[in-house]
């Protein structure tokens, strides 16, 4: 059974990192609402929620994705591009220790999850306002002994390589191009997001199942038409802080039994 950890919604999200969105009140009721909604949605397809509590001091919390990438074989700790969100990583890094071996990317190295998109043995990097050439070339060194291809990807007019481009079956991507150059995907089936949704490229495929957002409904309709299962959530609040529905859960595909206590942690700490 895959593992979900997930975080409550930070009291202060209202203080949240933006980049590309005009600040908008964010009613954190209906957030938390929404990511109830979310965290049930991914119990329906098959998780188990692991959720770390609120921090009251970190708004942008609830955005788990950033905090890490796991693999089938270790976790990589990254070093969040936004100063005020590497405390973040401490907690996550306490709950994954559980399941994984965990190594740590190191300064001057920045990276946030969200960029990073594994198909198959290739771990694709978004090289973007967060994530640098000096934490691909730690990851690529770090990963080439588990035979894993870390290739870089520019990104132009998104917060993160998954804004622009996620998995929703087992060869095929939802992509907006305008963000990302589809040519580095060969042999994938690509499908675009509707005219007038360019954030609609991001999707959490669990199973054969997409997790998407509600809102982006000309998008959901052509994922449908293409035979793609779609569980729709509103996540409406959470979006004006520019998360979207791969970021508030961090996904352990097929766990293995729990390490024992205390965590591994293999590298030294940033
Ligand atoms: C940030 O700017 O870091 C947050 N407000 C949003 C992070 C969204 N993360 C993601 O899409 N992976």
């Amino acid at each position: 059974m895959p593992i979900a950890i997930t975080r409550e919604v930070s009291p202060a999200i209202n203080d949240c990192q933006l980049t590309h969105l005009t600040r908008e009140p964010i009613d954190v009721d209906k957030a938390r609402v929404q990511h109830e909604q979310y965290e049930q949605l991914l119990s329906a397809l098959g998780c188990r929620i692991q959720r770390l509590p609120a921090e009251v001091d970190l708004p942008d919390s609830v955005f788990v994705e950033d905090t890490a990438v796991v693999l089938e074989e270790l976790a990589v700790i990254m070093r969040p591009g936004a100063p005020a969100r590497r405390a973040e990583t401490v907690t996550v890094a306490a709950m994954l220790g559980r399941y994984r071996p965990l190594h740590y990317l190191e300064p001057p190295g920045t990276m946030d999850g969200g960029d990073l998109l594994l198909i198959g043995k290739t771990l694709y990097v978004g090289l973007t306002s967060r994530s640098n050439p000096a934490a691909l070339a730690q990851l690529r060194s770090l990963l080439s002994a588990y035979g894993y291809t870390v290739t870089g990807v520019a990104v132009d007019g998104c917060l993160h390589l998954k804004s622009a481009v996620t998995q929703v079956g087992p060869n095929r991507l939802l992509v907006n191009p305008a963000w990302v150059d589809v040519t580095v995907f060969p042999g994938m089936e690509l499908i675009d997001v509707a005219a007038g949704e360019p954030m609609a490229a991001n999707a959490l495929l669990i199973g054969d199942t997409v997790i998407f957002p509600q809102a982006y409904v000309a998008t959901a309709r052509r994922l449908a038409e293409r035979g793609i299962s779609v569980a729709a959530v509103d996540i409406s609040e959470l979006a004006k802080a520019e998360g979207g529905v791969t970021c508030c859960s961090l996904i352990i595909h097929d766990a293995p039994p729990l390490l024992s206590s205390p965590p591994v942690t293999i590298g030294d700490r940033a």
